[in-house]
């Protein structure tokens, strides 16, 4: 059961170069949380980033959402998070056909393959999509998240669907770092890191069908190696604050499974 296993105990396992990587920040700093940054301003996403780097192993980003993004974002970003030792991840969700996500994903406004480790997938065009990430030119060390469930309300996502998925990323042990659901699967292989979005302290859901959990919860209960916090933080009066209460919870959630 990868739940009782150390991080570090499980970097050694890690096939995938950046999960191994983000193994060994979760142990050095402390932290499993990951910052969904949905910010639709350049500036505003650097000065969080700056701000909170210190207690986030992860930076998520949507890219796509940025009213002023130019490429100039990018290099203060990078450098942002070589300082404070996180990883740009992007979650751009690819689903599409392999040739079509080998341009998503390296090619347009966003050159993602250019600064982004980790990218997320949906598994529901099959290898392809794998292949094309796996392929793409500009081969710094990469990793991919795909989505085996998702915390939105009715979600189409079936069990089979979600079975199907983890039998993907059995396929691809080098490229894929983990997992994005909502439920302890893979118990089994504990190279893989369950990514868990919908986490929150006070709110139980958005208006917009997003369901959540608390940090405690989503560690025990539900298996989250990393959870993804974006407005707990993004729209808490003092964010500095919020990201330290986050990781805080998280990592005594954590210590507490692994030294019960
Ligand atoms: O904490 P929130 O609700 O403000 O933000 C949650 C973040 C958003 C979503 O795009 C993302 O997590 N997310 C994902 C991911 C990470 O792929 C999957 C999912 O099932 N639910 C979800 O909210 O950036």
């Amino acid at each position: 059961d990868r739940r009782k296993l150390s991080f570090l105990d499980r970097a050694q396992l890690a096939q995938n170069p950046v999960a191994k990587r983000l193994f060994e920040i979760m142990a050095s700093k402390q932290t499993t949380l990951c910052l969904a940054a949905d910010l639709t301003d350049a500036t505003e996403i650097l000065n969080l980033a700056e701000k909170v780097g210190p207690y986030i192993c992860a930076l998520k980003t949507h890219i796509d959402i940025v009213d002023d993004f130019s490429i100039n974002l990018i290099d203060p970003l990078k450098e942002i998070a070589n300082r404070h030792n996180f990883i740009l991840f992007e979650d751009r969700k690819f689903a599409d056909i392999g040739n079509t996500v080998q341009l998503q994903y390296s090619k347009g406004l966003y050159k993602i393959s250019s600064w982004a480790s980790l990218v997320t997938a949906h598994s529901v065009f099959g290898k392809g999509v794998l292949d094309a990430i796996q392929g793409a030119p500009g081969s710094e060390e990469k990793g991919v998240f795909l989505l085996a469930e998702a915390s939105a309300t009715g979600s189409l996502i079936t069990d089979a669907y979600t079975k199907s998925t983890l039998k993907l990323t059995a396929e691809y042990p080098k490229l894929i770092a983990g997992v994005v659901c909502q439920n302890p699967l893979f118990l089994d292989n504990p190279a893989l890191i369950q990514l868990t979005p919908g986490v929150k302290i006070a709110q139980t859901s958005d208006h917009l069908g997003q369901q959540y959990n608390s940090p405690e919860s989503v560690v025990t209960e539900k298996g989250a190696d990393i959870a993804v916090v974006g407005r707990g933080i993004t729209e808490a009066t003092d964010p500095v604050a919020a990201a330290k209460r986050y990781q805080t919870l998280l990592w005594d959630a954590y210590l507490s499974r692994i030294n019960p």
